[in-house]
């Protein structure tokens, strides 16, 4: 039946079953998700300033700037603090000056969002999520992290076997520079193993609890486990 015989009513109903299948398999297309979660995310490309050599490109190889809150929060290097609680012997709070003087972690790998984009060769910088771990001092009983932004709206989750492999970093320089405002500066999660989401910008605390609580993309459907594509789980045997 060509489209044009299609009654109203068919017409009328074609929008909704896109977007029920859209949220039933929780992986909408780029830009979708925004209408079909009722989300304010901002999705503007990358430019060149702070994106890099990708943002030399046309097209693809360029980072998609989300925020799921109405702005970028802009918190200064002085301002910044990290809190981490819960589940710990030692709760702290780590500012920026404190994160730098850890042991930090550099490498690179391509960053791939859920929705298909991905940039190839992304420098990162940070302090290892098990060095933070290690110095908190993890309790018995503790099995998962939660992650809060200072947008006051993205929240995440790792389990405590996750937050410890070696490429989820607490991340304070990405592309060569100290990570941006707009990319979740001064301070981001970057979680190498799994889908962009995970990595949640603007971080602001991080509390050890005794179970996992999905975050705010997960409770919009994408999976809690977000391993990427060729990643499907712990590589380092002793980590699982
Ligand atoms: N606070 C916050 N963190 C976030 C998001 C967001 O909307 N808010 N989006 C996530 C998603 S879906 C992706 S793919 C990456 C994108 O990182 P970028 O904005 O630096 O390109 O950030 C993740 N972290
Ligand atoms: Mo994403």
């Amino acid at each position: 039946m060509p489209p044009s015989s299609k009654g109203p009513i068919e017409k009328k109903a074609a929008p909704r079953i896109a977007v029920g299948r859209r949220v039933f398999l929780g992986m909408g297309a780029l830009g979708a998700v925004g209408i079909v979660f009722g989300a304010k995310v901002q999705n503007v490309l990358g430019n060149a300033f702070g994106s890099g050599l990708g943002g030399l490109l046309p097209g693809g190889d360029r980072f998609r700037l989300y925020t799921v809150s109405e702005n970028y929060p802009v918190i200064s290097r002085t301002d910044y603090r990290l809190e981490v609680s819960g589940l710990v012997h030692h709760p702290q709070t780590f500012t920026l000056d404190d994160l730098e003087a850890m042991p930090s972690s550099s490498f690179s790998q391509e960053f791939q969002c859920v929705t298909g984009w991905t940039v190839p060769n992304v420098h990162w910088e940070g302090v290892k999520l098990s060095d933070i771990l290690d110095t908190a001092g993890v309790k018995d009983g503790a099995v998962a992290l939660t992650f809060e932004s200072y947008d006051g709206t993205d929240t995440e989750s790792l389990t405590l076997q996750q937050a410890r492999l070696p490429e989820v970093i607490v991340a304070y320089r990405m592309l060569g520079a100290p990570v941006t405002t707009p990319h979740g500066g001064p301070v981001r999660l970057y979680v190498g193993p799994m889908f962009g989401y995970k990595s949640l910008k603007w971080l602001s605390a991080i509390r050890v609890v005794d179970r996992v609580i999905p975050g705010f993309w997960e409770l919009r459907g994408y999976p809690v486990d977000g391993w990427r594509d060729g990643s499907t789980g712990p590589t380092d045997p002793s980590l699982s």
